[in-house]
């Protein structure tokens, strides 16, 4: 197991749209245990592979507060079946947008389908944090970042921010 670098915006792999997982083999339990590692790591409570550079259906999710109440999911091709008519504003934040949080409005109930690492399929209905982060994870799978759900303004307004911030860097290196 092993922390992997994040892939940060505007890296234009945040963009892809990932490929289904197929199979479950161990390459595929070995990538789940490095997203777990990386997202503990970060810390965060979801990680889509594509922040890791992989571009797979592939989700880790874990709400627990503390290291003592973890509770990890891994979500193999994870669909949306059902969304509520009923929204819900949060704030959201993202392990590829260090440091900005902005206010989502999302569906407040999702039923979602996936299968898990023992290759069974799972259907399961989710609210409140469990239904935002999973909504915020499987648009990661579509190249789909949560700033996309906000005003035109706000996004240009970032994207700017971070293209400059990463050319400083290169500059810098
Ligand atoms: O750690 C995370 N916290 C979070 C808070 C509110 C809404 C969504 C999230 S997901 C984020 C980790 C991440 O970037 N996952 O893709
Ligand atoms: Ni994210």
């Amino acid at each position: 197991m092993a922390v992997r670098p994040l892939v940060i915006l505007p890296d234009s792999k945040l963009r892809l749209v990932s490929e289904p997982v197929g199979p479950i083999t161990d390459e595929v339990r070995a990538l789940a245990a490095d997203m777990l590692e990386t997202m503990y790591d970060a810390p965060g409570i979801g990680l889509a592979a594509i922040q890791i550079g992989v571009p797979k259906r592939l989700v880790v999710v874990d709400l627990g507060k503390t290291a003592e109440d973890r509770n990890p999911m891994v979500l193999v091709d994870p669909e949306v079946t059902w969304a509520s008519e009923d929204k819900r504003v949060h704030e959201e934040g993202c392990l590829s947008i260090p440091e900005y949080y902005e206010e989502v409005e999302r569906p407040e109930k999702v039923r979602v389908r996936y299968r898990d690492l023992k290759g069974d399929t799972v259907e399961t209905d989710a609210d409140g944090l469990l239904a935002i982060c999973l909504q915020h994870e499987i648009d990661h799978l579509n190249g789909v970042l949560f700033v996309d759900h906000l005003s035109r303004l706000k996004r240009t307004r970032l994207l700017k921010k971070f293209e400059k911030a990463a050319k400083r860097e290169s500059a810098d290196a």
